[in-house]
């Protein structure tokens, strides 16, 4: 019996190192990790988790948390994580759609999120951040020895949920293939080995945090500094003891910010990489400047994992995101026409490759209109690969607002304003801001004498969407400017409050 994914893990664990380091005192090696791992999925088997069946998971950042994504992938389970700032009617769609025998949640979520699943017929058990919680209550006397699932390469590993340009959002499942090819790519492609101590401040319900910094780091024996969350003081004291730390751009904006960061805390970094939204070209000199290091950029969707990176040792190029990794095939072409477009001119970004997902969770049509007749899925970039063979993305074909590397689709937003008594219609924009990238942004039109104010409609939104979905800004206007079909000219918008944030 073989499972994919895992066994490679398993078998690039060095013995008695440390995988996971909290502070100087709590470090988890990897046979912690693993014995954990085994603890927890024989667990879930007690618990009745079979082969296939998703886990859906909503809890704090932890190393229990993690190693809970290694019982899932040991027991064959499709592990499914949700963004902690989701809300209870967010959740509920989710659990529905993906309709998981077991949910995760933390103790004090665990009444409101019962009551949805056991409409969805979902047990639920809990995990809190400091790695107490009724799942390990049930783990600690099970047998650390576990019969690993046998997973083929082609089986579910992960259904991670990425909302939709229409409509509501979508599971996109990747498999163990997906997941192994790409991590063991980037590990080669980075260079990175079991000396590489990472800084783990990301997230890890998203592909960014959890694919690329964690399997990463697996596949490679190496450690990661796992923060709960990213504050700069706190990583910039890490920083002496690391090798590598792996952001969004508004890290970089954030550490630059630091009058601490410079050439002397940064001097034990060998790679310092940025993707899941451009990083401007004067960040990336800004920190060139202070530090010596040009950061790496890559570019990746939850869809694809990563698709193009900077080189290690050649020119990294600010504004560009690099070359297609080895094993995956990049190319534009006319959205009008689907025909392939040469070097340096502007077109839909395609993707073809092991590193591509499976499709979306019960949605064939969703998927097959994703993908070209030969297999290439259309990211909804606008992009150019230039003559030296460098990807540039310089659009978005999808209307998306991307938020401190966060995603939001403004049709989502739009909807849930809409239905506020009193308003008349209302566009999200995406206008930059110096912290976010983009800061989401709302225009909205009201009834005469609706009394509505920014304080009300920020209000009304509170329970149904996560904060960061949120406008930071509502602006009022009598009318949204149309072209001649009658769509909202949203570039107009985004011209007219290009400078809300940055004040310039
Ligand atoms: C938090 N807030 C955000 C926000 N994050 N608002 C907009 N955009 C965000 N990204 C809200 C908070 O709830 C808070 O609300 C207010 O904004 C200020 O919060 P903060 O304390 O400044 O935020 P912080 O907790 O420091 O978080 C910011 C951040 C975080 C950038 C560190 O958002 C983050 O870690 N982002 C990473 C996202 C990520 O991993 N993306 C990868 C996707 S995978 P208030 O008003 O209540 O105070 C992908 C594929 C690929 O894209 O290529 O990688
Ligand atoms: P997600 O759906 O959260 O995986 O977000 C994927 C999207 O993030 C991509 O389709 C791009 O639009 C964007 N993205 C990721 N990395 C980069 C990058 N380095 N530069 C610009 N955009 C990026």
């Amino acid at each position: 019996m073989s499972n994919h994914l895992f066994d490679t893990m398993r078998a690039a664990a060095p013995d008695n190192a440390p995988f996971i380091r909290i502070d100087s005192t709590r470090t988890w090696t990897y046979d912690d990790a693993f014995a954990l791992s085994g603890r927890i999925a024989s667990a879930m088997d007690a618990l009745g988790i079979r082969p296939g069946d998703r886990v859906a998971v909503q809890v704090e950042k932890s190393a229990e948390a993690l190693i809970l994504y290694l019982a899932c992938l040991r027991s064959g389970a499709v592990y499914l994580p949700l963004n902690t700032a989701y809300t209870l009617a967010e959740l509920d769609y989710f659990i529905g759609d993906a309709e998981p025998r077991l949910v995760v949640v933390a103790p004090a979520a665990r009444e409101g999120v019962e009551t949805i699943a056991k409409r969805h017929g979902a047990i639920v058990e809990t995990l809190d951040a400091d790695g107490s919680g009724s799942l390990l209550d049930l783990a600690r006397d099970e047998p650390a020895d576990f019969v690993d699932a046998s997973r083929s390469a082609d089986d579910m590993a992960a259904i991670l949920y990425t909302s939709g340009t229409t409509g509501r959002s979508k599971g996109a499942i990747l498999t163990h293939r997906n997941l192994l090819s790409n991590a063991l790519t980037l590990r080669d492609y980075w260079r990175v080995t079991a000396n590489d101590r990472l800084i783990h401040a990301l997230p890890i319900f998203h592909t960014h945090g959890l694919f690329v910094a964690t399997n990463v780091t697996l596949l490679a024996g190496a450690s990661m500094f796992l923060l709960s969350k990213f504050d700069a003081d706190e990583v910039v004291s890490v920083m002496p003891q690391a090798t590598m730390l792996m952001g969004v751009p508004t890290f970089y904006v954030r550490l630059l910010q630091s009058p601490r960061f410079g050439k002397e805390a940064a001097a034990s970094i060998r790679l310092f990489i940025s993707g899941s939204a451009p990083l401007l070209a004067e960040t990336h000199t800004e920190f060139e400047a202070r530090t010596g290091h040009a950061i790496l950029e890559r570019y990746g969707m939850t869809e694809t994992n990563m698709n193009t990176s900077n080189p290690y040792e050649g020119k990294r190029i600010a504004g560009t995101v690099g070359f297609p990794l080895p094993d995956v095939t990049v190319r534009v072409t006319d959205p009008a026409t689907g025909l392939v477009l040469p070097a340096e001119q502007t077109g839909m970004i395609e993707i073809k490759g092991p590193n591509v997902f499976k499709g979306y969770w019960r949605m064939p049509e969703k998927t097959a209109a994703e993908f070209t007749a030969d297999g290439f899925f259309i990211s909804g970039d606008l992009g150019k690969i230039d003559s030296d063979g460098y990807v540039h993305i310089v659009g978005r074909g999808k209307d998306l607002v991307i938020s401190g590397g966060y995603n939001i689709y403004p049709k989502e937003v739009e909807s849930e304003i809409d239905q506020i008594e009193g308003v008349v219609e209302s566009a999200v924009i995406g206008v930059p801001h110096p912290d976010f990238g983009e800061g989401v942004t709302a225009v909205v039109v009201c009834k005469p004498g609706a009394g509505l104010d920014e304080k009300t409609i920020v209000s009304a939104l509170q329970d149904r969407l996560a904060r960061y979905k949120q406008p930071k800004r509502i602006i009022f206007a009598e009318d949204l400017p149309r072209n001649t079909m009658g769509k909202v000219q949203k570039n107009i918008l985004r011209q007219q409050y290009a400078d809300l944030y940055t004040g310039t």
